[in-house]
């Protein structure tokens, strides 16, 4: 089995991004899984190529997504993408979008089809801060999460809070990691 994981840059100014940081630490396999990391620019045109890019050579079995979220103290398994862009922040390319269709003549809403109540349980049996959300915005980690699922990837977009303690974030992440190898082997 090969997983894709992806992070984003930095965005809004900020130096780092999480996502960046949890991505350099994941090992490079698990269990018999090859982890393979991409990491994308927050643009709402350059990431979906990028991500395309990175599923015809990789073509991985799984695409696991990551991004930053503002707040909060839960890691956030995002159950849906929505075929709309939207911000009044501008993305790195300084692009802002206005309630734009992804893709005209598509579902409003595309929904992962991985384990995410049977990952929430193992996580917090193991007493990991997570949940499952519902959106995961309008912005370009969305954008991102409808292209994985309109390519009919196997794919999952987790947020995390942007300031989480990072030996926490990365043991939650490889424990959704640990947690896909088992189901898939
Ligand atoms: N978070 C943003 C884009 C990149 C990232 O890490 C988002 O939630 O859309």
């Amino acid at each position: 089995m090969r997983v894709l994981v992806t992070a984003f840059e930095p965005f809004g100014g900020a130096e780092t991004n999480i996502t960046q940081s949890v991505l350099s630490l994941l090992p490079d396999s698990i269990a018999d899984w090859a982890i393979e990391k991409v990491c994308l620019p927050v643009s709402f045109k350059r990431a979906p190529l990028v991500l395309q890019e990175a599923i015809s050579t990789y073509t991985p079995d799984i695409v696991i997504m990551l991004g930053q979220y503002p707040e909060g103290e839960n890691i956030r398994l995002e159950r849906f993408a929505i075929n709309m862009m939207d911000s009044t922040k501008g993305d790195n390319d300084g692009y802002i979008s206005n309630e734009e269709t992804i893709y005209p003549h598509q579902p409003l809403a595309l929904q992962t089809s991985l384990p995410i109540k049977e990952l929430l349980r193992f996580c917090t049996d193991n007493v990991l801060p997570i949940q499952v959300s519902n959106s995961a915005g309008l912005y370009v980690c969305n954008r991102v999460y409808y292209e994985a699922l309109y390519l009919h990837q196997q794919a999952i977009f987790v947020h995390i809070p942007k300031n989480m303690d990072l030996p926490l974030a990365q043991r939650t992440i490889g424990q959704v990691l640990k947690n896909l190898s088992h189901c898939f082997s």
